[in-house]
């Protein structure tokens, strides 16, 4: 018998393609519920080091699109971490490990949660958990704690940005209210 997760996740890939609108740019690749196929999906992909540049994945929560258009994100912001300095190995890691703990249910706030985004780029790529309610300070800050303990960030900083912030602003101007 396989390993039945909390609740089921999608994998979505976006690639720039300069004829298509943002939206079209995105697809839903697969979803999973178990721990073994979630291994097999995480396996069959190829890791962020080895992506193109303007490509991304998430993992969002079934029925949550990866866009702050979406129901459960436009109330919400991200922890974002720029990782303009990281090894390769180090960015898988930390990919690696996020999804892990997301999936697996280890944050005191899991209900808040609604997915994690990596953007490769040229210049930083950029690591980020979604959060549903940037009311909900709470949530936000403990999330964060966590995600910096569980990844051992140390000295690398994690941002919350509103995403009504992110749709105004643009790369390392992105207004954020908590820093950590
Ligand atoms: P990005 O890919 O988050 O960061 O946003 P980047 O600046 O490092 O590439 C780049 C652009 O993609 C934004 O300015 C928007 O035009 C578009 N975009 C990004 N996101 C996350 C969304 C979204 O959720 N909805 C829509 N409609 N456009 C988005």
């Amino acid at each position: 018998m396989k390993h039945p997760l909390e609740r089921t996740w999608t994998l979505w890939h976006w690639e720039n393609d300069r004829t298509k609108s943002w939206t079209e740019m995105l697809s839903d690749v697969t979803s999973f519920n178990t721990v073994e196929d979630f291994f097999s999906v995480y396996y069959f992909v190829k890791p962020p080091s080895d992506l193109k540049i303007f490509n991304d994945y998430m993992v969002f929560k079934e029925g949550v699109r990866p866009m702050w258009e979406d129901d459960a994100n436009k109330e919400g912001g991200r922890w974002i971490m720029l990782l303009d300095k990281a090894s390769k190995g180090f960015i898988d890691k930390l990919w690696h490990d996020l999804l892990l703990c997301m999936i697996g249910e280890c944050f005191q706030f899991s209900d808040e949660i609604c997915g994690v985004v990596i953007n490769v780029r040229n210049k930083a790529n950029k690591l980020s958990l979604w959060t549903k309610d940037s009311r909900n300070s709470r949530a936000i800050l403990s999330i964060g704690t966590q995600m910096k303990e569980l990844l051992q960030l140390g000295e690398l900083e994690l941002q919350y940005q509103l995403h009504t912030d992110a749709m105004v602003q643009h790369g390392p101007n992105v207004h954020s209210i908590y820093k950590l």
